[in-house]
């Protein structure tokens, strides 16, 4: 086998088939460039001019209540209508379209306008986890809603347009892009090897220590072997479970435990508030079984070598492949140190 942490070579991503170029040459050290830290701008606990902090006027003039704890709403500017009725067209399969439906709700972890997951005490967080939960069932069980996409877009960096704690849920009746892919690759890897690739690739990350960030007994954080963003981890949960609302409570608490610490680790990394987007991809709620899912959670960060260079996905990466320098298990290494920095 070639030596991964110095020659060029492509990894494959097994859960969507798609590759990334690796060109470890480019960096024998993790690290090039001086390391500058943005100005953190301190939040207050509660934002009069917040849309989301409780008891304020939102963009339409609904009021929010005065929340204690979480807070779900329906998006006041939904991307996806419920009433939107079924069509499609196509034309010589060249202009081909469908008609789209669906529910997009807003979540408030908490009511601390000033606060985020890596600052959320482990119960705060386990009480985002039974919303999520509560959401995708209750999302997930309406006719017309096929998958549930629960994400959070962080920081401006990422174009979040608040820094008021939250995340997005978009309930839509077709299965989008990304979990497709996925479902493709957890179904083929199913029918090769008779087993799950998620369940086996926690095993196979569980006796490797050098792509693992963090975990308990519940849950691993890696730096996935085919990470595409510098600092990019997967969550991965050791029993097979096909969505969040399956999780039993001590798994829950478990979740809430890797959440609370990776976030943290990650402002830790280059002294900021840590941009990212980060979603939890589940079974489609098609009313089919999914013996094939395991539920897992991404981090997309963006952040390349401090608190303001990022990578951009530019040039090679739109046209051909996306590409990194610094490799995953040096990256993993990275975090590991921030993480036990605490
Ligand atoms: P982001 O920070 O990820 O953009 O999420 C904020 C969402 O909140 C966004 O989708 C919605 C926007 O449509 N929103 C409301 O529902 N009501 C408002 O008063 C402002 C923003
Ligand atoms: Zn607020």
């Amino acid at each position: 086998m070639f030596n991964l942490s110095e020659s060029a070579h492509r990894r494959l991503n097994p859960l969507t088939g798609e590759w990334v170029l690796v060109s470890p040459h480019r960096t024998q050290r993790p690290w090039l460039g001086q390391v500058e830290t943005a100005a953190v701008e301190a939040q207050p606990a509660y934002d009069p001019t917040c849309y989301l902090c409780p008891g304020n006027e939102r963009a339409r003039g609904v009021h929010n209540p005065k929340y204690d704890s979480t807070f779900v709403f329906d998006n006041d500017f939904p991307a996806l209508l419920s009433d939107t009725p079924n069509s499609d067209f196509n034309e010589k399969d060249l202009i081909v379209a469908q008609t789209e439906s669906g529910i997009c709700r807003v979540v408030c972890f908490s009511p601390r306008h000033d606060l985020t997951l890596a600052r959320m005490t482990p119960q705060e967080i386990r009480a985002v986890i039974d919303v999520w939960a509560d959401q995708f069932r209750d999302l997930g069980k309406r006719d017309h809603i096929n998958y549930v996409q629960i994400f959070e877009n962080r920081g401006a960096a990422m174009g979040a347009s608040n820094p008021h704690p939250h995340c997005q849920i978009w309930a839509s009746s077709s299965v989008p892009n990304e979990p497709t892919k996925e479902q493709l690759s957890m179904r083929s890897y199913k029918d090769r090897h008779d087993r799950c690739i998620l369940c086996e690739y926690f095993l196979y990350e569980s006796t490797h220590s050098e792509r693992q960030v963090l975990g308990n007994e519940h849950f691993q954080v890696v730096v996935p072997f085919w990470a595409v963003w510098p600092f990019e981890t997967l969550i991965i949960g050791k029993r097979h479970v096909a969505d969040i609302s399956a999780l039993s409570p001590e798994e829950r608490d478990g979740y809430a435990d890797v959440l609370g610490k990776l976030t943290g680790c990650y402002d830790r990394l280059f002294n900021v508030s840590f941009p990212y987007s980060m979603g939890i991809h589940e079974r489609p709620t098609d009313g089919e079984a999914h013996p094939e899912w395991h539920m897992h959670t991404h981090f997309y960060p963006p952040l390349l070598r401090s608190a303001t260079i990022r990578k951009f996905m530019v040039g090679f990466e739109m046209m051909g492949s996306p590409q990194r320098d610094i490799t995953a298990e040096a990256a993993a290494g990275r975090l590991r140190e921030v993480c036990s920095m605490k």
